[in-house]
This record gives C-alpha cells, structure tokens and sequence, in this order.
C-alpha cells in the first residue's frame, strides 16, 4: 500500500497516525511535481485535485482525507479507531470536520505569512494576531469536547485525536500552543507518547526544519500556493484579502480544480 503524502501535511499525518495505530504496513512517497499544475503524474491521475494524502491500495485510488479515514476504518477494523454509539462516532466526526476546515486553516495562514512572506508589516502583525486570537477559541472549544477524559475518544485513543494532533502540534511549534498544565496541554503531553504520533509528529518536524528550502523551492521552481475553500476564506476574513490579489495579480497562487481557462 502506498500513501501519497508530504510529511508536513496535517491531513496526512492524521491518516499515517491512523495506519500505523492499526499496524498497517505502508510506504511513502511525496509526488513528483506537486503544486506545480502538472497534470501528467500517476499522483494527478489518483486525485485530480492534486492534494495530498492519497492512498493507493491495490487498483483502489483514494483520496480527501476524511474519505481516507472512514476506508481505513472500514477496512480494518481492528483496533478500532471510531467508538461504538452513534453519537460518540458523530461528535469524533465533528472534531474532525472542525480541525480539517476551520483549525487547519488559521495554521495555514499563520505559515503564509511567517515563511512564505505573503503580508510585512502591518498586515503581517494583523494576519499573525487574528491566527492567535482565533487559535484561543479553536483550542478552548476543543477543551471543551476532551473535558475529562483522557481522549477525545473518551476512554481510549481514537479518531478524533488523531485528528487534533497535526492541529494542536503545529498551534505549538507557533508559539499558539495551550496553556501550559491545561487539560489540552496535558493531553497533548499524553498523545505525544504514543508511538504512531511520535514517529508522525517526528516526520513533521523532520521536514519543519528543511522549511527554509521548500519556501526556496517555491520561489525558483513555478510553484504555486493553492488558495482553497476555507484557507482562502481565512485569509479573506482576517484582513488578508490583498495577499489574494497580489497573488492573482503574481500568479503564484492557484485555486482547486477544474482550472479555469
Ligand atoms: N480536503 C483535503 C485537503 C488536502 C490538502 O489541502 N492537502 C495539501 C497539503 S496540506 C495539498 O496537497 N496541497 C496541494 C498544493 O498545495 O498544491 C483533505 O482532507 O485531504
């Protein structure tokens, strides 16, 4: 089994984090010519999107990650990563639709500006200080969910932690991490333990520290930064809608698929 990913990509760690609690054995490969538009790869074959993750099991091609977490689960199903009752799976579903959407893109914008440079000054402090006031609500709703309990499964790791871990990790390596002794802080602490996040969240860093070269590489190599649904959003609704602009005005940045023509 193959899994297109790039280890700093949150959606993939949540599905690596996913197979490897499962024991599942799988390789990796970062895709030749993403963020480029190239449409002439196996990689853009299997998602026309051109996103990673993608997992490829035998002739099945699948990618969204939420998609990818469900096919994980329907297919091995041990251990299992959802509860049982119906309401427990639809709230762990619920974690995951608001880090994948909402979290996911204040990190985003957090990094567009911090290493990809796209606001100075101002508009920069503007960007970085709506991405901390907003990361403040996105983890406090989430202390509300975990309560208690050890996990946001409740009593034993699941779904929607793994869900949280590339969020809350990153809000961290930020500086917009939980408070530090609070019930996230010290679930952060727990999960981190784990090996299947340990080894994740060790690949992420891994490729953090190389982030002064891909910014590099995007500058020399015609790539372009893709503005989709709720990071585009984002930056639009935290003041940024002049990077969007700029960036259309540059073409250096690309909205999903179909292409306009
Ligand atoms: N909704 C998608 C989002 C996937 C996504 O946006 N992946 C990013 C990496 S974090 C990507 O591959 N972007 C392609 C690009 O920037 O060209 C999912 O959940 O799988």
């Amino acid at each position: 089994m193959l899994l297109y990913e790039h280890p700093g990509s949150p959606y993939a760690q949540k599905i690596k984090i996913a197979l490897r609690e499962k024991s599942i054995p799988f390789t990796v490969e970062v895709p030749d010519g993403m963020a480029t538009g190239r449409t002439d790869t196996p990689f853009v074959a299997a998602n026309p999107r051109a996103e990673v993750p993608v997992l490829v099991d035998g002739e099945i091609r699948i990618f969204e990650s939420t998609i990818i977490m469900e096919y994980i689960e329907d297919r091995w199903p041990d251990p299992p990563l959802l509860p049982r009752s119906p309401e427990a799976r639809a709230a762990a579903r619920i974690i995951e639709d608001v880090c994948d959407t909402q979290y996911e893109a204040v990190n985003w914008g957090f990094c567009e500006v911090l290493w990809f440079k796209r606001a100075t000054g101002q508009l920069a402090e503007t960007l970085q200080t709506e991405a901390a006031r907003q990361t403040i609500v996105l983890q406090d709703w989430l202390a509300e969910r975990l309560g208690d309990a050890p996990w946001f499964g409740g009593a034993t790791f699941g779904y929607a932690d793994a869900a949280v871990v590339p969020m809350v990790h990153r809000s961290i390596l930020y500086g917009m991490g939980p408070k530090p002794g609070s019930p996230l802080a010290v679930w952060h602490e727990r999960v981190r333990e784990r090996p299947a996040v340990a080894i994740t969240l060790a690949e992420f860093e891994a490729s953090a520290a190389r982030m002064a070269d891909t910014v590099a590489a995007f500058g020399k190599g015609g790539k372009l930064r893709e503005y989709r649904d709720h990071r585009l959003e984002w930056m639009v609704k935290s003041g940024g809608i002049e990077v969007v602009l700029a960036g259309l005005r540059d073409a250096d940045i690309r909205f999903p698929w179909p292409n306009p023509g």
